[in-house]
């Protein structure tokens, strides 16, 4: 795997605080039992050849009497009337400007079939993997925010009303921000006040030396919605600046409809809907730092409108779970430069190659124009994932995905939390708390919806390494190779990182 970006000083703890949010997201557990009940029915992907693609696109679709989608293409058709497909259609939707790259890159050889909901999926596979001209086929898994089946993992929500008043303004940073909630932030700066062992944190002030984040990083947050508007969060939304809202036109033709601040997937609108989850990733990303009310975020700017912007893709809806592999091809195209995850399938093994191609293609474009022109921060983008809370070290896909760095969670006293998994496929470690009763400070404290703050807990991000984090420069590829958080050992000394 070649991964050559040059970060720059100010995306240190950018990427660090992403890397950390990666996991509050609560996994799923694992749910053994027969695979063919983690696939959602009636639906499969196939990936074909040049040839067919091109076939397909100049084809006349007809109907049989019976609904069933002919294309003239009499290898296809076969398969197609067997299994009743009412629909056929690209998976990544036509990509304006930046068509050519994804061409390149083979997303148009994606195709999503509607086939009969009752069809048996293993043999629907082996018979598309018959046709000519399919070079891969496979079925969509059921993915689940990490955690979202826990209710005992968050969100455990605090009394805005016992929130104390803003600081005194004026506060510069580096040092302690004027957010009112700080001290509960046990993550940041771990002075002992959650029970936790003091210095045992992200080192945040002094990452702040560093940066506080810039305004031209944006993080795209594949997760359940964030609350666009909420207090602490509205400012450092991204915007998409050519996009009119509200008035059902795709004005910067992007292919979708009034994306202001990112998309909802799941729901298909521009309308995100608001979840607790994706508020509280979101916040711990790039939550208003030092504007005087609730909470910091670890790049969330100096209090002057300078934080990382977050693009919400809600692939997790108010209504419907869909358009995962999207999210990637969207961020990258829209000016993303990480991808932060805190979503898995709800099954160890299963994985979606149309995903990974997706992933595949965020990190070789984040931050290039349609041209091949570095236009960001970075030259490529980076994906993070939790690597969930099932405490295993089975392979949970996306994050056993190599090229994504995946996270895992450590206390407030620096040992692997209960619930993390783990393995040596896991990049990373860092604050994901532990929480055992409601408001429980042990969990990290970020911004939920309503406006509100809450505790969570779940796979996080590395504090051990992040204190070792000094350097002005460094590859990616050096940077995150730690963690082999075995239940009772992690390595606390980060003798693996090799900063430059
Ligand atoms: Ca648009
Ligand atoms: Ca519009
Ligand atoms: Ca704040
Ligand atoms: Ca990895």
């Amino acid at each position: 795997m070649k991964h050559n970006y040059l970060f720059s000083r100010r995306l240190i703890s950018i990427v660090l605080a992403v890397l950390w949010l990666a996991t509050l997201a609560n996994l799923v557990s694992a749910q053994p039992g027969v695979p063919g009940g983690r696939m959602e029915p009636g639906v499969l992907r196939i990936k074909i050849t040049e040839p067919l693609a091109r076939q397909l696109e100049s084809a006349t679709v007809t109907r049989t009497p019976g609904n069933v989608l002919m294309t003239g293409i009499r290898s296809l058709d076969l398969v197609n009337e067997q299994y009743k497909v009412t629909s056929l259609r690209r998976i990544f939707r036509d990509g304006g400007k930046f068509e050519a790259r994804h061409r390149r890159h083979g997303l148009h050889l994606w195709y999503e079939i509607t086939l009969d909901k009752t069809a048996l999926l293993p043999a629907a596979l082996e018979a598309y993997r018959g046709v000519i001209g399919v070079q891969h086929a496979e079925p969509s898994f059921k993915k689940a925010i990490i955690g979202s089946d826990r209710q005992d993992f968050g969100p455990r929500r605090i009394d805005v009303s016992a929130i104390s008043a803003a600081r005194a303004s004026g506060v510069t940073l580096p040092g302690p921000s004027n957010d009112p909630l700080l001290d509960r932030q046990w993550h940041y700066n771990n002075t002992g006040q959650a029970a936790g062992t003091p210095g045992l944190d992200i080192a945040l002030f002094r990452a702040w030396g560093l940066t506080t984040g810039t305004p031209n990083v944006v993080v795209a947050v594949t997760d359940g919605g964030a609350q666009v508007d909420h207090p602490d969060l509205a400012a450092n939304m991204w915007v998409n600046t050519g996009e009119i809202p509200g008035n059902h036109i795709d004005d910067d033709n992007n292919g979708y409809v009034d994306d202001i601040n990112g998309y909802g997937f799941g729901d298909d609108t521009g309308e995100i809907a608001p979840s607790d989850h994706g508020t509280h990733t979101s916040g711990t990303i790039a939550a208003v730092t030092n504007n005087g009310i609730g909470v910091a975020g670890v790049a969330g700017g100096s209090g002057t409108g300078d934080g990382v912007r977050i693009m919400s893709c809600a692939a997790f809806g108010a209504t419907n779970q869909t358009g995962f592999e999207l999210t990637y091809v969207y961020g990258a195209d829209n000016g993303a430069v990480i991808s932060q995850n805190s979503w898995g399938y709800t099954n160890p093994g299963a994985v979606e190659q149309v995903v990974l191609d997706a992933i595949d293609y965020f990190i070789a474009e984040a931050g290039k124009d349609e041209n091949g022109n570095q236009t960001g921060p970075m030259n490529g983008g980076i994906v993070i994932f939790a690597a969930g809370n099932d405490n295993t070290d089975a392979q949970w896909y996306p994050g056993f995905y190599e090229p994504t760095l995946a996270v895992s969670g450590l206390t407030n006293k620096d040992t692997k939390a209960w619930y993390s998994n783990f393995g040596t496929w896991v990049d990373i470690a860092s604050p994901g708390g532990e929480t055992f009763f409601a408001n429980d400070p042990q969990g990290v404290l970020s911004t939920v919806s309503n406006n509100g703050y809450a505790f969570f807990q779940g796979t996080s991000m590395a504090s051990p390494c992040i204190r070792y984090c000094r350097s002005a420069r460094f590859s990616a590829r050096r940077a995150w190779l730690y963690t082999h958080h075995a239940a009772s050992a992690p390595d606390t000394t980060c003798n693996r990182c090799q900063w430059s």
